[in-house]
């Protein structure tokens, strides 16, 4: 067997003790820290969770990203300024929170720019007009806040914490999205249009976010029973759905799904069904922007090179120089072997 560390022990019959304690913590709610004995299985599910979400916030840069030298006004390109730094934020505490698992960040950076790892469907879409930036905020971080609300109760202690943050930071972007297109809603017919027609390129894409139907779900039962996810693809959508059309009417739009409606007997509305051959499709690198979010994420990464070679080789020197330093602090005190 081996051990959270991948390191072998002597003794095999440990294992069914560890699986027990293991279940225990899970059943009592508490968390699964690094240092815990954890499943094999429990660990990969994670990392590869924790890498496609960093992933996604990484690749979540480029949409908006497209729009800070464009943005209608100073306080505009501040505030889309500091949205986007907090996705690179976002970003680097996954990727933390997946070392914590034994994943090396550039390993996985790797896969992800050789395909072999995933990131959300949802920064396959383009952003032609300065509202797409209003729906993202409102609409995608919406759908993000109704999908980690949820992971801040995760049963893996780092990403659950890194979800807390990561969760107020989010608030405040689909404020900040809300807020820009109630501007627009108050401008011109041609601002309202362009909302409209924003809104309409962003509502079904935005519902695959949260992942095909229960039924083809393959993973959802084992996170659940894991506890690392709490609640169904299905169910969330739902709660953004639910969460989404009153902000939608005092907005004054209109959800392009002509099957919306108020479900007096669930208390929940009714909806259509999102196009799933086309998620299948975006996630399988046929949407209409893959090539060109992997292709930018490939150039920075070749382009950061000489600043990580830099880091690197500052970091050797500084270890060399407190080596230095402690050697010479050994000798004075008569110490050194
Ligand atoms: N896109 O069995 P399932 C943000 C994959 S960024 C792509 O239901 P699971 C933001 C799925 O991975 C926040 N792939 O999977 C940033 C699986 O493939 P593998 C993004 C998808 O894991 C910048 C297969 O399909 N949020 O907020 O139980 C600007 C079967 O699915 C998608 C997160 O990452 C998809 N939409 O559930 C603005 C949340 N859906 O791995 C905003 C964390 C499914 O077996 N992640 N797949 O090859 C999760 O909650 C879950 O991983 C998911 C999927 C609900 C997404």
């Amino acid at each position: 067997m081996t051990t959270s560390h991948g390191a072998a022990s002597d003794d095999d019959s440990a294992e069914p003790r560890l699986q027990e304690q293991f279940d225990a913590t899970i059943a009592r709610d508490q968390r699964i820290e690094p240092r815990d004995w954890m499943p094999e299985g429990y660990r990969r599910t994670l990392i590869r969770q924790i890498a496609q979400h960093a992933h996604s916030e990484i690749i979540g840069m480029q949409p908006e990203g497209e729009w800070i030298t464009r943005a209608p006004s100073l306080r505009r390109k501040a505030i889309l300024f500091a949205k986007v730094q907090d996705e690179a934020g976002h970003g680097l505490y996954l990727y933390s929170a997946a070392e914590t698992l034994g994943a090396d960040r550039a390993d996985l950076t790797e896969r992800l720019i050789e395909g072999r790892q995933k990131y959300s469907s949802i920064f396959n879409y383009p952003t032609p007009t300065f509202a797409d930036v209003g729906v993202i905020g409102w609409f995608v971080d919406g759908a993000a806040i109704c999908n980690q609300v949820p992971l801040c109760r995760s049963s893996y202690g780092p990403y659950a914490r890194s979800m807390v943050r990561i969760c107020k930071e989010e608030s405040f972007h689909q404020r900040q999205g809300y807020e820009l297109l109630l501007t627009m809603m108050r401008g011109t017919d041609a601002q309202r249009e362009m909302v409209q027609d924003a809104v309409n390129r962003w509502w079904w894409p935005s519902l695959m976010m949260f992942g095909p139907p229960d039924k083809d779900s393959p993973n959802s039962a084992t996170s659940m029973a894991w506890k690392i996810k709490r609640h169904s693809n299905d169910e969330l959508r739902q709660r953004f759905v639910d969460m989404t059309v009153p902000q939608a009417a005092k907005l004054g739009v209109t959800l392009p799904d002509p099957e919306l409606r108020w479900n007096e007997e669930r208390g929940r509305h009714d909806f259509g069904t999102p196009d799933w051959s086309e998620l299948k499709r975006v996630i399988s690198g046929e949407g209409p922007c893959n090539e060109e979010r992997v292709a930018r994420r490939r150039a920075a990464h070749e382009d950061g090179a000489w600043v990580r070679e830099a880091a690197t080789a500052h970091a050797a020197k500084q270890a060399a120089r407190s080596g230095h330093t402690r050697v010479s602090q050994k000798l004075q005190e008569g110490t050194a072997a």
